[in-house]
């Protein structure tokens, strides 16, 4: 299968992890939503990343819809989710939290870094950042202490929420260090620390 998306993009990474945790072999499509649209398009009619195409020429669009329909084709005791119940509506709640943290990043990113000079509104770019970081606040305060000791966010397994926890506590530190650091976030930057190097997640860093 082929990955379309460029790993600056938090939710090409976010699959490609999976898959790497899955042990599912993959190419790459290297484009961006900046000069690759023309080849993004052959795949995507919205012109977004991430794009899966699989291997009978199917082709997923949209991280969540494509880990789920990845998600199918695991054995349910392999798959990256929890599997009680009573863990599904956390589970939820907390992969809310980190992927909506990542797209007012990915919002602020645009107003600053993609529109002409007179066109940016710098408090629109702040409220964006803001709500990215109240998002992951949010996040570490629903976070289980098992993280602190080398555990997971949930059951004791890593899931999807790991992975999304790890990749939106690399981009919103690296991009506003002074409000998201491991004072402020340390359950989450517990996980990154220990996560982040591992080949399935380092293997993906932009
Ligand atoms: N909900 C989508 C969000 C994907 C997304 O926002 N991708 C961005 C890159 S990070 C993109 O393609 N932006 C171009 C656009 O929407 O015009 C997902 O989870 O896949």
């Amino acid at each position: 299968m082929k990955l379309v998306g460029v790993y600056l993009s938090p939710f090409v990474r976010r699959v490609a992890i999976a898959l790497n945790c899955y042990g599912i072999a993959f190419e790459r499509v290297e484009a961006s939503v900046v000069d690759g649209r023309a080849t993004i398009a052959q795949y995507n009619g919205l012109v977004r990343v991430p794009s899966l195409i699989l291997d009978d020429g199917t082709v997923l669009i949209d991280s969540q819809q494509i880990l789920a329909d990845l998600d199918r084709q695991v054995a349910q005791d392999k798959r990256l989710c929890p599997a009680l119940e009573k863990s599904q509506r956390p589970y939820g709640q907390m992969l809310a939290l980190l992927t909506g943290a990542l797209e007012k990043m990915v919002a602020t990113f645009y107003e600053t870094r993609r529109r002409p000079a007179e066109k940016i509104w710098p408090e629109w770019a702040a409220q964006c950042g803001d709500q990215a970081v109240g998002g992951i606040v949010a996040a570490e305060a629903g976070a289980s202490d098992d993280v602190l000791l080398g555990g997971f966010l949930f059951e004791q397994r890593l899931t999807h929420a790991d992975i999304v926890a790890v990749i939106a506590y690399e981009t919103l530190s690296g991009a506003l260090p002074d409000r998201v650091n491991v004072t402020v976030l340390p359950k989450l930057a517990a996980l990154a620390s220990r996560l982040g190097p591992t080949a399935a997640f380092a293997s993906t860093r932009p």
